[in-house]
């Protein structure tokens, strides 16, 4: 199978590769695309060398499927050129995410949605993956009224300016800044760009991406993210208001059964999710599972991915396993 990665020189794209390669997706042609000023340039697949086409030539290679992380106004530009021509693509970045015609897809939850029909399938934010897929199975057994989520993501989110950022910061040497303040030592209660609301963009996509993903519109979300000087993945503290009375024991049994989930929860051994620990997994890590004793049914828990994983490269390239499980690419 033909296969362009669209932003493939970036952090996610460069993730992609490794992901596809790891998970020994039949690549017969890898089609590294980036910006004009990457052409000609060499990523590695698999051990070998493969040269950087700009987008007008990967369409006139006919890759069988495209993973795009380019930014949304490459996608947007980019996505509707590659499905005219036929061409499947799995879109990483928010362009298409609310788009009524577009699926919004994390297989394990919603993967059976998906049609031959679909060309432009969009790949959600990677905070809220992670979310979904713990609460999806929740709210399967206790029906979900209500979540309150605060965030602690990681600087991989913004990607290798924002790396460059706090590892020059923590070096104690100047460079270019991808935040307006210093990371390193510090909190920055914003991601993304703020709306007229008073929330981020970030913070919304959380809960307009969770319902749509769920199914479910009546799922009330309010979110708070923030950016920490942290590498490995992001963390979320979520406290989620059942309509249903729930046993916590029951509810570590479904986590537990939920494929790409692992709970980590032992206090008394202090154990825990963790980044360090989530760093290059493709798994969803859950824990401090605990009863909220303000109110019933209500509960608390913890949950930390790797962002550039579950939360983006490995989301899309299960999506593109399914498809080619089914024989549509
Ligand atoms: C962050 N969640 O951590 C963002 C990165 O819509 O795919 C991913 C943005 C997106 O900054």
């Amino acid at each position: 199978m033909k296969v362009a990665v669209v932003g493939a020189t970036g952090l996610v794209g460069s993730k992609m590769l490794q992901v596809l390669a790891e998970r020994n997706f039949p690549v017969t042609e890898l089609i590294p695309v980036a910006s004009e000023k990457s052409v000609g340039k060499e990523v590695t697949f698999k051990g070998k060398p493969y040269k950087v086409v700009n987008a007008d030539t990967a369409i006139a290679m006919q890759p069988n499927v495209a993973l795009f992380s380019a930014g949304g106004s490459t996608s947007l530009e980019w996505a509707p050129k590659f499905a005219a021509a036929g061409i499947t693509v799995i879109d990483n970045s928010s362009a298409w995410r609310m788009d009524p015609s577009k699926k919004l897809v994390v297989p394990e939850i919603n993967g059976k949605a998906l049609t031959p029909e679909d060309k432009i399938i969009a790949n959600p934010n990677c905070s809220t993956i992670q979310m979904v897929l713990v609460l999806s199975p929740l709210h399967e057994k206790y029906k979900i009224n209500r979540v309150v989520v605060s965030t602690y993501q990681s600087v991989t989110g913004t990607g290798v300016k924002a790396v460059n950022q706090l590892m020059n910061e923590r070096k104690g040497v100047s460079g270019e800044m991808a935040y307006t303040y210093p990371i390193d030592l510090n909190v920055i209660p914003q991601i993304d760009v703020f709306l007229d609301n008073g929330y981020t963009k970030e913070e919304m996509k959380m809960v307009n991406e969770t319902k749509k993903i769920m199914g479910d519109d009546h799922i009330a979300v309010t979110a708070t993210t923030v950016r920490i000087p942290v590498m490995g993945g992001h963390s979320e503290s979520v406290n989620i208001e059942f309509e249903k009375e729930y046993e916590l024991d029951e509810v570590r049994k479904a986590l537990a059964a939920t494929p790409g989930v692992i709970v980590v929860d032992d206090p008394s051994r202090q154990q825990y999710p963790m980044p360090k620990d989530a760093h290059e997994k493709d798994e969803v890590f859950v824990g401090r599972i605990r009863r909220d004793e303000t109110q019933p049914k209500t509960l608390n828990l913890w949950i930390v991915a790797d962002n550039l994983r579950k939360g983006a490269a490995t989301n899309a390239v299960q999506i593109a396993e399914y498809l080619h499980q089914q024989k549509w690419i």
